[in-house]
């Protein structure tokens, strides 16, 4: 018998999308930049940190002795914040608006490079006047208001290390996070909008606080103007502490290496773990992918990334890489559906937006609301499709590329972590032919490959583990007080050959683009088979009668697994046959990607667990699979979700 391949190749794709001509005849990146990098590897990354400025040059774009602490643009010395903002309006753009921000009920905000500017000085200055000193750490605790990016900015000026916990996270979460970066202040507001009603935010951080000695002061915006109980000499307002101080402040260079911001990411399981970033290679890949990939024009793109900044992405591609490009981009504060399911199409629309970056959940989200609510309004000011978060399914790539860049964007699926701090592997909009469904290949300057158990490297057509085999300049400084779990986590799995796991699976298909197939965690080993959830995520999907498919494998007595399928149908109908439906979705499973996958049960509900950033936690799905005890929920988005499919299975509905 051969031995069981890392993971089983069994999708295949044969549908490809070069850019048009004009495209790529107007692209920021061309072939060229793959022969740059390929030549001088340092080099090429010298000359990307080189659009960026710096207060003094370094003398060494790497030092990798350390290993696996990596250190880059060794002597460099640089201020963040000058890069996203002073710089712009030094080269003659202050009027030129940075955010046009969108609130939830309706208000806006036009925010110009000059305003961002005395905005950043005026925040800076008041946190020097709380007597915050560099290397202190500075919890961020917001909804998408203006005052979360200035208060963000403003760290990175002074030096500050900033923690952005996701305004949907619960006090307990803030609590934890607070403790291990031993925060001194936090930044919040009195409450925020969810879905069309103010809701508190502020009683959170009460709560939290009580138990965080190290926290001296909570600085408050005024979002809703609801009702929030106050401690005296600790809780200050915004209004009262930033809008009388001095719109000027100059900025201190820090060294390359400075710490920029600590991110907590949970992982599947396990303490969160505080993911650092430093300054100077952060920044240079943050601003080189955003330009490349998305083909930012400044001057005439209208760019919009509808993550929170409470997720990597919204450091990354709404704060750092858009603001280092002067990209015009749109913040929005609510939610995809309030008031109405077109709403972030009528923000394209009013705006103009000309890229949209957005996530898989969401896409398949506006696939099941139907395509005639896009089609009402005008998106030909579109012309790049971004996606991230998880695997894109091909059908929700055509989908997307159909109904909303009216079949000629180019769209650009993205892979990357918050540990890889910018994007990794991801086509050139304006080189690749791009496969529905396929990450492609990693960017000029970075090294990923696809490798088996022994760390080699998979042929064409083969399955393994995604693993980083070079140090990358946004690559994460290690986890914040903790070297061990660092090392462990990420190093230990492929010590031998000095790869970075990324905890992904991925195949090579025959032309060698690369597939990602979901977390290692998640896959299914069913009759010796090591069969990954996507593809069969996908071809579930790849049916007209399902918007959204999470799979999981459950013990089986037989097979050792059993793949069991939960399914969100589009346009349900009354009195439907749902035994003939479930049936007729296994056999098509069984035939687009053959009968090892087919799944032994399919469940129709009406919603799945995921986490705030939309990701799909199979984890708790497998719970249900298993009749076990429903694991720790503290990460959903959604916490009533989980009771709803519980209560919907046990009735027995939708079992084959
Ligand atoms: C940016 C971000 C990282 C994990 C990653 C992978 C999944 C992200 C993906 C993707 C397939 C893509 N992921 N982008 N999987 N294709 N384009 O999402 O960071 O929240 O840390 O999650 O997300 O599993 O390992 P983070």
């Amino acid at each position: 018998m051969t031995e069981p391949s890392a993971l089983d190749n069994l999708l295949t794709e044969s549908r490809s999308f070069p850019p048009s001509e004009e495209f790529a005849a107007q692209a920021n990146a061309t072939a060229a930049l793959q022969q740059e990098a390929d030549a001088d590897r340092e080099a090429f990354w010298a000359k990307q940190a080189e659009r960026l400025s710096w207060a003094t040059k370094w003398d060494q774009v790497l030092d990798w002795s350390g290993a696996p602490f990596a250190k880059w643009f060794v002597g460099g010395k640089l201020n963040v914040a000058y890069n996203c903002v002073d710089r712009h309006v030094e080269s003659g753009h202050g009027d030129q608006v940075a955010i046009h921000w969108v609130g939830e009920p309706g208000d806006t905000r036009t925010i110009t490079y000059a305003d961002l500017k005395r905005e950043v000085s005026k925040t800076a200055n008041a946190l020097l006047s709380l007597g915050l000193e560099a290397g202190d750490r500075v919890a961020i605790y917001m909804p998408m208001v203006p005052e979360a990016i200035f208060s963000m900015l403003a760290c990175a000026r002074l030096g500050l290390v900033h923690s952005v916990v996701f305004g949907g996270f619960s006090a307990e979460a803030l609590r934890s996070r607070i403790e291990d970066a031993a925060a001194k202040l936090v930044i919040t507001t009195d409450g925020q909008y969810r879905r069309g009603n103010p809701v508190s935010l502020k009683a959170a951080v009460d709560e939290a606080v009580e138990k965080t000695p190290t926290i001296g002061n909570v600085l408050v915006v005024r979002r809703t103007g609801g009702q929030v109980d106050w401690v005296d000499g600790r809780d200050l307002w915004w209004h009262d502490v930033v809008d009388a101080q001095s719109e000027n402040h100059t900025p201190e260079a820090f060294d390359a290496e400075h710490p920029l911001f600590i991110l907590y990411t949970s992982g599947t399981t396990g303490r969160p773990k505080g993911i650092l970033h430093t300054s100077g290679g952060y920044l240079t890949q943050a601003s080189y992918t955003h330009y490349n990939v998305f083909d930012l024009k400044p001057d005439t793109d209208v760019y919009w990334c509808t993550a929170d900044i409470g997720w990597v992405t919204g450091h990354s591609y709404i704060v750092y890489g858009p603001l280092s490009n002067r990209a015009t981009q749109i913040v929005y504060e609510g939610t995809p559906n309030t008031p109405h399911e077109g709403r972030h199409w009528e923000v394209i629309q009013q705006y103009k937006v000309s890229i949209y970056y957005t996530a898989p959940t969401l896409i398949r989200t506006f696939m099941k609301w139907g395509e005639d609510i896009p089609a009402r309004y005008d998106l030909s000011s579109l012309r790049v499709l971004g996606s991230v978060g998880e695997p894109i399914n091909p059908e929700a790539w055509i989908w997307y590329r159909e109904h909303i860049g009216a079949g000629k964007t180019p769209v650009v699926d993205t892979w990357w972590q918050t540990e890889t701090g910018a994007i990794m592997v991801a086509p050139l909009p304006g080189v690749t032919v791009a496969k529905p469904g396929s990450a492609m290949g990693p960017l000029p300057g970075i090294g990923a490959k696809v490798v088996d158990d022994t760390g080699k490297e998979v042929g064409k057509g083969g399955g393994g583990y995604l693993v980083l085999d070079k140090p990358w300049p946004s690559m994460l400084r290690g986890v914040w007080g903790d070297e061990q779990r660092y090392r462990e986590t990420y190093w230990a799995r492929f010590a031998d050959q000095g790869y970075y796991f990324a905890g992904d699976g991925a195949k090579y298909d025959e032309d060698g683009a690369i597939w990602l197939l979901g977390r290692v965690d998640d896959v299914m080993l069913v009759s010796g088979h090591n069969i990954s959830t996507t593809e069969v995520e996908s071809a579930l999907v790849s049916h007209n009668r399902v918007a959204e498919a999470a799979v999981v494998g459950a013990t089986d007595p037989t097979t050792g697994q059993g793949i069991v399928a939960f399914v969100i149908l589009r346009g349900i109908k009354e009195d439907e046959d749902g035994t003939a439906l479930v049936k007729e979705l296994r056999e098509h499973v069984a035939k687009e990607i053959g009968p090892i996958a087919k799944p032994r049960q399919v469940m129709v509900v009406a919603e799945l667990p995921k986490t705030r950033s939309g990701k799909i936690m199979r984890r708790l799905l497998r719970d249900v699979a298993e009749n076990r005890q429903i694991g720790d929920v503290t990460t959903l988005a959604d916490s009533t979700v989980m009771d709803l499919i519980s209560s919907g299975l046990n009735s027995g509905k939708g079992e084959d």
